[in-house]
């Protein structure tokens, strides 16, 4: 072992951050450069779903809310694309493997929202998916991942407590309300729980990640504590939770559920659920849209530097 290798073992160990600056193991930085940049697409693909809502949220209190969550996963999406770019990959590469399907996004923004309940449930059991495993990344060995996840964090409760807010007025409000409410349920509860990937045993990343403490818990553990607090969540609301087979194991400690349809996970992230291509194509037009932006940045900067060179001269 040389000994740059045994100085960052010893950091990992002993719970120091590891740095952009710091000595590496190739594999430590590719693993990161993935997890971390598939995230970033995560926060900003997943602005279509709501986004899709926010001409039709149906009072302005809920417009002025929705806006301002929208905007915050477009800045998440930022802190992490910075994080990643601090390992050597440019914010174009990332956007070209996200673009040609060479990288993934979360799952669960390949479903339509179909209803306005839907954005309540996404608030609710999406963003609150998401901070189950994001408090766990807080203390991920890499210092500008974990530094951006407990500012992410913050945000995220915020997200969630809106959404639950949101789905809590419905599921209390008309029978068409709360029946609106309990389908947005049935619908988001199982995609939710897909979010946390596939069982331990089949997660190829996971075993190297652990060790290098880039992930602090499995993707079942993580699950386990999510279906956990979910049920009381579910009583609180009124609503029928959509899993027939929830039940106490005080044994365990935990709930028992049913397993998840693997099949349609695995279909999903293939890139064949039912938006797959319209997020990309989405993407792909927005992206072209805002070239002149990044054009007259380039230029902008390219006078400046110009003028500075000049006055130095
Ligand atoms: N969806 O070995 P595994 C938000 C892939 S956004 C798609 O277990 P790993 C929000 C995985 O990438 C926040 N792909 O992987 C925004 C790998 O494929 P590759 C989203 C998935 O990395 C807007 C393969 O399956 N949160 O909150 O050890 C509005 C094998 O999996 C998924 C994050 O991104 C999936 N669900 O563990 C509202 C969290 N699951 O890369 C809300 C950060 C697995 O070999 N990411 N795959 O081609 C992580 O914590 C981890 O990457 C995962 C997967 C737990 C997701």
């Amino acid at each position: 072992m040389t000994p740059e290798e045994k100085n960052f073992l010893r950091k990992i160990e002993a719970e120091e951050k590891i740095e952009p600056k710091d000595w590496m193991p190739a594999e430590y930085r590719k693993n990161l450069i993935r997890q971390i940049s598939q995230h970033a697409h995560s926060e900003v693909i997943g602005m279509q779903p709501e986004g899709n809502w926010i001409t039709r949220a149906p009072s302005l209190r809920r417009k002025a809310v929705l806006l301002s969550k929208v905007q915050d996963e477009a800045g998440h999406g930022l802190y992490l694309y910075s994080a990643a770019e601090t390992l050597g990959i440019s914010r174009s590469e990332m956007i070209e493997q996200l673009q040609t399907g060479k990288a993934k996004y979360s799952s669960i923004f390949n479903y339509p929202t179909l209803t306005w309940a839907d954005v309540a449930a996404i608030g609710w059991l999406v963003d609150g998916a998401a901070i189950v495993n994001q408090v766990s990344l807080q203390r991920t060995s890499y210092g500008p991942y974990s530094r951006g996840m407990i500012r992410i964090c913050k945000e995220e409760s915020f997200h969630q407590r809106q959404g639950y807010e949101a789905m809590l007025a419905l599921a209390k409000g008309s029978p068409e309300q709360k029946a609106m409410a309990q389908d947005a349920l049935n619908r988001f509860y199982w995609p939710a729980l897909m979010m946390f990937g596939p069982h331990d045993s089949e997660s190829a990343h996971s075993q190297k990640s652990m060790e290098w403490k880039i992930k602090r818990e499995t993707n079942d553990d993580l699950r386990q504590k999510f279906v956990d607090q979910t049920v009381k969540q579910i009583e609180v609301l009124g609503l029928d939770h959509p899993d027939a087979n929830i039940k106490w194991n005080e044994a365990r400690g935990h709930y028992d559920s049913s397993d998840l349809n693997w099949d349609e996970f695995w279909s999903v992230i293939n890139g064949n659920g039912h938006c797959n291509r319209q997020r990309i194509e989405h993407h792909v037009a927005a992206h072209e849209e805002g070239e002149w932006v990044r054009d007259a940045i380039t230029a902008y900067n390219e006078k400046k530097r110009a003028k500075k060179a000049q006055r130095a001269a």
